[in-house]
């Protein structure tokens, strides 16, 4: 009877398994959180039909990476050192840009539309002189010194990168997002603030941009990277070196390899030679942010730049002629202008040497990390400029202009607490010798515990108060 009907399809009501029942419209096109409902289901079938199915070959299998030196308490270890460090970076960061006094003219914003970021601002200090020396010297030399451990810390937890399923939960999604972040924002940080210090000025956009917004991200994934596995990390740290749990455990959390192969090196070793990169780094490093003689130690510092001896021989930042100076505008020809409360003078530079001269013992810091020791700066005062156009001790902001045509750092305002310190000069000379063309004649500024952008070279123009 059945063969004789010939059909392929069950006619209705024939015995069969039963169809799921449809699943309601409303699920599809009703409120949302039954869609975001509809959606976790599917989401979470697929988990455990990829979680059944088992991972492909490669790198999420199980096995896979066999160094037997993964642990909890390898990565523990970095991941401490790195909290510790990065911490730093990050407050030494946020004080570099504050430094900048970017909320006190666009021009000074190297970073605009910073909103909310740029909550903590405040007035740089001009005490100590040394104080972006060291702030900008261990922002940068800690940076260099620590991406031997950042990377080994990647390494230590390269299997975690490939987990299976890649998507449990919607707090695994979460957490898999935040590590995305995490990953990304600290490669992007890291990578565009050594290109500054290694090339600089290699950027399509503003280098200040790119790395703020990008550390920003950074320090939010780091946020909660660390609140989800600090405590995680101090236990396996404390229970020593030896210590391995089962790779099937909760505290071997993924890292530890089911089928570890043969170790060619101890986990001490492996610590040690991280630990004897990083300070091969440091030492290549830092004497460009100490200046003076250690700079022939630092390796790594851009070179191609060698200053020279003499009283001028000193690092140099750009030079006249990479800047675009042209011997006539720092010639006899070469005029300053001082503007302020309604009122302009015009002096040449011998009108300038005929004021009193005063001196001042100062560095040059440059974000790039690098710095002087203090040179011997001699010139005319920013409050006796000020007193000129008839301004009285309460000196305002002033706008300090080069002539040099265009360049971010051609122009700057200099914030009241630094025009008014007794050590901000137009300085002339230094170490008793006139100001070499690449150092900055006829005149430059100098200001104390700034960062080198303040220090504007072949200055032309002062305009105290209204900064532009
Ligand atoms: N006009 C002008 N002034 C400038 C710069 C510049 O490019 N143009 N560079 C600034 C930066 S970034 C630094 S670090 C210092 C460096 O000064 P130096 O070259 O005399 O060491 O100069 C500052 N003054
Ligand atoms: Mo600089």
């Amino acid at each position: 009877m059945d063969a004789s009907g010939g059909g392929h399809d069950r006619p209705d009501g024939a015995p069969g398994r039963p169809r799921p029942p449809a699943r309601p419209a409303a699920a599809h096109r009703g409120p949302l959180a039954a869609r975001v409902r509809a959606a976790a289901a599917r989401a979470r079938d697929a988990g455990e039909r990829a979680r059944a199915a088992g991972p492909p070959p490669g790198p999420a299998r199980p096995g896979f990476w066999r160094s037997p030196l993964r642990g909890p308490w390898l990565t523990g270890l970095f991941g401490l050192v790195l909290l510790a460090g990065v911490a730093v970076l990050f407050v030494t960061g946020l004080l570099s840009y504050a430094a900048y006094n970017p909320d006190l003219a666009p021009g000074n914003d190297q970073t605009p539309d910073k909103g909310l970021l740029g909550f903590y601002l405040f007035t740089w200090p001009t005490s100590p002189a040394w104080l972006y020396r060291l702030t900008q010297g261990v922002h940068t030399v800690l940076g260099v010194t620590l991406v031997p451990v950042l990377l080994a810390k990647l390494w230590s937890v390269i299997p975690k990168l490939f987990e299976w399923p890649p998507v449990r939960s919607a707090a695994h999604a979460l957490d898999r997002l935040s590590l995305l972040l995490l990953v990304g924002g600290a490669g992007f940080t890291f990578v565009t603030g050594i290109l500054n210090i290694q090339l600089d000025y290699v950027f399509p956009g503003s280098f200040y941009t790119l790395h703020f917004y990008g550390a920003w991200v950074f320090m939010a994934a780091f946020a909660v990277h660390v609140a989800f596995r600090l405590p995680r990390a101090v236990r396996a740290v404390r229970a020593g070196r030896g210590f391995q749990p089962a790779p099937d455990s909760a505290e071997a959390a993924g890292l530890v390899s089911p089928r570890p192969a043969p170790p060619t090196i101890s986990r001490r070793g492996a610590v040690a030679m991280v630990g004897a990169g990083s300070l091969a780094l440091l030492a290549v490093t830092a004497g460009q942010s100490i200046g003076g003689w250690w700079r022939r130690t630092a390796l790594l510092a851009p070179h191609g730049r060698e200053p020279g001896s003499g009283p001028n021989g000193f690092q140099i930042n750009k030079t006249a002629a990479s800047s675009g100076i042209r011997p006539s505008d720092i010639g006899p020809a070469w005029r300053l202008t001082v503007r302020g409360g309604g009122r302009q003078e015009v002096l040449t530079r011998a009108m300038l040497l005929a004021m009193p001269q005063r001196e001042a013992a100062l560095p040059i810091a440059c974000v790039e990390g690098w710095s002087t020791p203090d040179q011997q700066w001699a010139g005319v005062r920013l409050t006796d400029l000020a007193a000129l156009v008839g301004l009285g001790t309460d000196t305002p902001p002033v706008l300090v202009e080069s002539v040099q045509r265009g360049g971010s750092f051609s122009s700057v305002v200099l914030a009241a607490n630094q025009a008014r310190d007794d050590r901000s000069l137009l300085a002339m000379r230094v170490n008793g010798a006139d100001l070499s063309p690449d150092h900055g004649y006829p005149a430059r500024v100098i200001v104390p515990a700034a960062p080198g952008v303040h220090n504007t070279k072949w200055v032309t123009r002062l305009t105290f108060g209204e900064p532009a």
